[in-house]
């Protein structure tokens, strides 16, 4: 669930799965070729061989993994991201007192008392150049493009708290405009070691510091009331940060519904596609030259040295018409052909 294919060679999305359970065929396989029993004869009671499979479809496919969560939390490393998944949902994230201690992304699901909860996702921090891949933020990024609303979240005790926001803001600007433009609460974290005089003041600068950015952007940035000062350790201040939340995902759900639902998984012929059977026979210094995709194909699932696995590929040749263009350009048993790069001599009494 949450993975995106894409054909690398169409550069096109293929599906989207965003529901359990949900499946897309991607590249059909290859007819499956009969067991010895199935070839049994009156004649030949015990075959010692078996018809190969067909080649199945082949393409390249990108499959990339993006977790659905409702709600991403984002910000420098050591801020509390994890303290807060593990403080409002039942995962138990790494949480340690130094910078980079979740490596992985983690989901929680936060239960409210009515509506259906919500899902959070927690990722290692981002530092300045993360879009760019320094650190270990860039990885995850794509993890929270899928997300409905982020959670921002800044150490309190931080020196420049414009500055912690504006490197993350920057950095989500710079890895996807779209990912810096949803919604943002902001939480100022280990409000347990401020004095609570500061408090007030640390509100009033992340306000200022985001009415600038709408002046400069027009982003949708956070008003007064989407400030929350938390202590995710010490369970401060997170009822009211999670009743937010919950409200906002709720009205966000809602206008999805209104608008049509995104087709996710599109027309995709390729999948079916078992390669072109058109084939080209010509003469060459007394050589028979077989080109093409599906004949060069049958000769790769062959194994070259069974009699009986080189009969049934001549009888699939002769079934795409092969064997009949080799007979017009004018075959004789004991001539030599080559099928995509495979030399064979022709049989006698295969005519
Ligand atoms: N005093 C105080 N410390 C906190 C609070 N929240 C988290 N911490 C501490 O801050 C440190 C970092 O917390 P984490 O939750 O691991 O931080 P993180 O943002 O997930 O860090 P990375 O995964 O490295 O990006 C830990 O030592 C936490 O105990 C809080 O509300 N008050
Ligand atoms: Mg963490």
């Amino acid at each position: 669930m949450g993975t995106q294919v894409r054909d690398v060679d169409l550069d096109k999305e293929i599906a989207d799965l965003t529901e359990a359970g949900e499946k897309v065929l991607v590249a059909e396989g290859g007819m499956g070729g009969r067991g010895n029993t199935e070839l049994a004869s009156s004649t030949r009671r015990a075959p010692h061989f078996c018809e190969p499979g067909q080649p199945g479809v082949q393409r390249r496919l990108q499959l990339t993994l993006k977790l659905l969560a409702d709600v991403g939390i984002i910000g420098l490393p050591n801020a509390g991201k994890s303290t807060l998944l593990s403080a409002l949902t039942r995962a138990k994230p790494k949480i340690a007192d130094y910078p980079f201690s979740t490596l992985e992304p983690n989901l929680g699901v936060a239960r409210t008392e009515s509506g259906d909860g919500f899902v959070l996702a927690d990722i290692p921090g981002l530092i300045e150049g993360a879009s760019q891949g320094v650190g270990l933020g860039h990885n995850f990024l794509r993890h929270i493009e899928r997300t409905r609303l982020l959670v921002h979240m800044v150490d309190g005790q931080s020196e420049d708290l414009e500055k912690d926001l504006a490197t993350i803001d920057r950095e989500l600007m710079l890895y996807s405009p779209d990912l810096a433009k949803l919604p943002q609460l902001v939480a100022i974290n280990k409000c347990d070691m401020l004095p609570p005089e500061t408090i007030d003041e640390l509100k009033a600068k992340v306000t200022a510091y985001f009415e600038a950015k709408e002046e400069h952007a027009g982003s949708r940035g956070s008003s007064e009331a989407n400030i929350f000062c938390i202590s995710a350790y010490s369970h401060i201040g997170l009822a009211p940060l999670a009743k937010t939340i919950a409200d906002m995902i709720e009205q966000i759900k809602e206008a999805e519904k209104q608008d049509k639902q995104p087709k996710r998984i599109f027309v995709d012929e390729k999948a079916y596609d078992h390669g072109d059977s058109s084939f080209a026979v010509y003469r060459k210094s007394g050589v028979f030259v077989v080109e093409g995709d599906r004949a060069g194909r049958l000769v790769q699932v062959t194994d070259m040295k069974d009699p009986d696995s080189l009969f049934s590929l001549f009888q699939r040749l002769r079934a795409m018409g092969v064997i009949d263009a080799l007979i017009n350009e004018g075959v004789t048993p004991g001539a030599e052909v080559v099928i995509n790069g495979f030399s064979f001599t022709y049989g006698e009494g295969l005519n």
